[in-house]
């Protein structure tokens, strides 16, 4: 082990009170003490539908989160128990995650595209005693259910509908559930306050997805950061588009969270579909839009953005992927007046750790190609080949602080690989910190693949792929795709028998095939099936990963 000392990079940002309260009293000073924050007028909008104009003010989510705090305990769930909340975005799914907050029930937020198996993996895993679905995934539900390890009841199959809603009688709805007498909201004050309040799945740097179990403190300490650091929004002036799935951290923290605690309207939408998007920005007089960088290159490309009003939009901010500074620029040039930021985060750091404030990077030549600087709370340091490295270096980033999450659910070993001694958590990215204190992130070396933002843990496309008839072995990795900016996960299979040219194409059409029936859409192997003679690995087995990458993009050259 190095002796050479930690060099430790801190916030230039000041460090903001942490509170030791529940998300929804942090959120919701209106409720009870104990939050920092200043409360707001209630008649305020907090989420508005994108499509149907619906609006829930701020005293309606209180309302609402109370009266679905008696529904949820009264179908014999509460504290400690976990929800997973499957569904695209909408007014009910917001009403379901403040309804468990409320019961202090823990949300494990689900992607609506997930198939069968999929679900079946988080519910397992995660011990969900009730699930709230969108209607439209029930017959997923039942295909899902011969590979449950434990039945979740009819009348704990929440329907994230609204009481009109014509929907098969066997299930309680959220409009249902919402007809009880409003209930006391749990308190997780002090020790409790380091209970799990959300937990999002992902793969982390290895292996499987995994539950990431982050604290109600994990989560107030972020919307803290976020106030002192970034300060991107502003109470009473920004409107925000609400079109990040609130099932990923990004979504859940930027889209969802931090909004509610800067008292800013959410114009919610399902999904990104262009037009939706742009009608909605300029229906709304959306000021404040979170993307990732396939959303910049298709409005760039779009010949949409010019038939609408798009002048109320100040800023902009990408993440989950990386963005070329090139594709920025060019974004900023197409709405006029528009700052384009970068955010970077994590699953596991609840999420965001670098962004600034929008001034900072209208200010700064050349800081939209980075993804900011080190918020508040955290430290970081930048570590390569176990050494610690200073500004200009390549290195591992390392940060530590309140937002970094519990752990792994049930998994103590992927816990103790990710945080290391002294709570540093290892994100697995390179990144160079300028003279600045501007973060680049220049590399990945975790086996992470991003779709669009999505996470494709490798591992899992593996464990899938290998149970197909005709393969023996495989590798999968990602490709990069300039032209969409994103990842596309490719598969290198060896297979049985012999092949002749035209077997090896079929094979290879038919195993992306029989994969993308049972994965979700974003997993799919979009990067194409190429059959090899033998996955490069270690002497201890392990995928040569880095040699595939290495090959593919020799592959996609020629
Ligand atoms: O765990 P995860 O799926 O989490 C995320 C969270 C992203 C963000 C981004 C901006 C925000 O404001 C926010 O709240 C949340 O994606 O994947 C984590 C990995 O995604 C890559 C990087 O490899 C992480 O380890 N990643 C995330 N943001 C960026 C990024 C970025 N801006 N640039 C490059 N890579």
């Amino acid at each position: 082990m190095s002796t050479r000392p930690a060099i430790i990079f801190e916030s230039p940002y000041p460090q903001p009170f942490l509170p030791n309260t529940s998300v929804f009293h942090y959120l919701f000073p209106d409720t009870v003490g104990g939050s920092p924050l200043a409360p707001l007028d209630p008649s305020l909008p907090a989420y508005i539908d994108g499509l149907d104009g619906r609006v829930l003010s701020r005293a309606d989510v209180v309302d609402g989160a109370l009266r679905l705090a008696t529904g949820v305990r009264s179908l014999g769930v509460g504290r400690g128990d976990v929800a997973v909340l499957w569904g695209l975005n909408s007014l009910e799914w917001a009403h379901a995650l403040y309804g468990c907050f409320a019961a202090g029930v823990t949300v494990s937020p689900a992607n609506a595209g997930y198939s069968a198996g999929e679900i079946a993996h988080q519910i397992n895993n995660s011990g969900a005693s009730i699930l709230f679905i969108c209607p439209s995934l029930l017959p997923v539900l039942e295909a899902a259910r011969p590979l449950l390890t434990r039945a979740i009841p009819a009348d704990r199959v929440v329907l994230l509908a609204r009481e009109a809603q014509a929907v098969p009688a066997a299930h309680p709805t959220i409009g249902g559930l919402l007809a009880s007498e409003p209930g006391e909201a749990e308190r997780f004050d002090g020790v409790n306050a380091h209970d799990t309040a959300v937990m999002c799945y992902s793969s982390g740097t290895t292996g499987l997805a995994k539950g990431v179990e982050t604290t109600h403190h994990n989560l107030t300490s972020e919307l803290q950061a976020l106030n002192m650091g970034s300060r991107q929004l502003v109470s009473g002036v920004d409107v925000i588009l609400g079109v990040l799935p609130f099932s990923h951290i990004y979504g859940l923290g930027m889209n969802f969270l931090q909004p509610a605690a800067m008292g800013c309207p959410v114009v919610v939408l399902p999904r990104f579909t262009e037009v939706a998007a742009l009608a909605a920005i300029e229906k709304y007089r959306i000021t404040h839009a979170l993307i990732v960088p396939p959303i910049v290159v298709t409005l760039l490309n779009s010949t949409n953005v010019q038939h609408y009003d798009l002048s109320s939009l100040r800023t902009v901010v990408s993440g989950a992927a990386p963005l070329g500074g090139e594709i920025a620029d060019a974004f900023a040039r197409l709405i006029p007046g528009v700052v384009m930021l970068q955010a970077y985060g994590n699953t596991e750091t609840s999420p965001v750790v670098l962004t600034a404030h929008a001034h900072e990077f209208a200010e700064t030549e050349g800081s939209v190609a980075t993804c900011g600087k080190l918020l508040p709370t955290y430290q970081a340091r930048v570590v390569a080949d176990g050494v610690d490295v200073g500004v200009g270096e390549r290195g591992e980033l390392w940060v530590r602080g309140p937002t970094v999450m519990k752990g792994y659910l049930h998994n103590a070993e992927a816990t103790e690989n990710a945080i290391v001694r002294g709570g540093w958590y290892r994100t697995g990215d390179i990144v160079v910190v300028n003279e600045g204190g501007w973060y680049e992130v220049v590399d990945r070396v975790k086996e992470l693949i991003k779709y669009k933002g999505f996470q494709v843990p490798p591992a899992e496309l593996e464990a899938l792929v290998l149970q197909h008839p005709d393969v023996i072995d495989v590798g999968v990795v990602g490709i990069y795709d300039r032209a969409q900016a994103t990842e596309l996960p490719r598969a290198y299979i060896v297979v049985r028998g012999e092949l002749d040219a035209r077997r090896e194409a079929a094979l290879a059409t038919h195993v992306a095939e029989w994969v993308a029936g049972r994965v979700a859409n974003h997993k799919k192997l979009r990067g194409g099936v190429c059959i090899i003679d033998a996955i490069p690995k270690s002497a201890s087995g392990k995928i040569l990963r880095k040699e595939l990458r290495v090959r593919a993009e020799a592959e996609i050259k020629d």
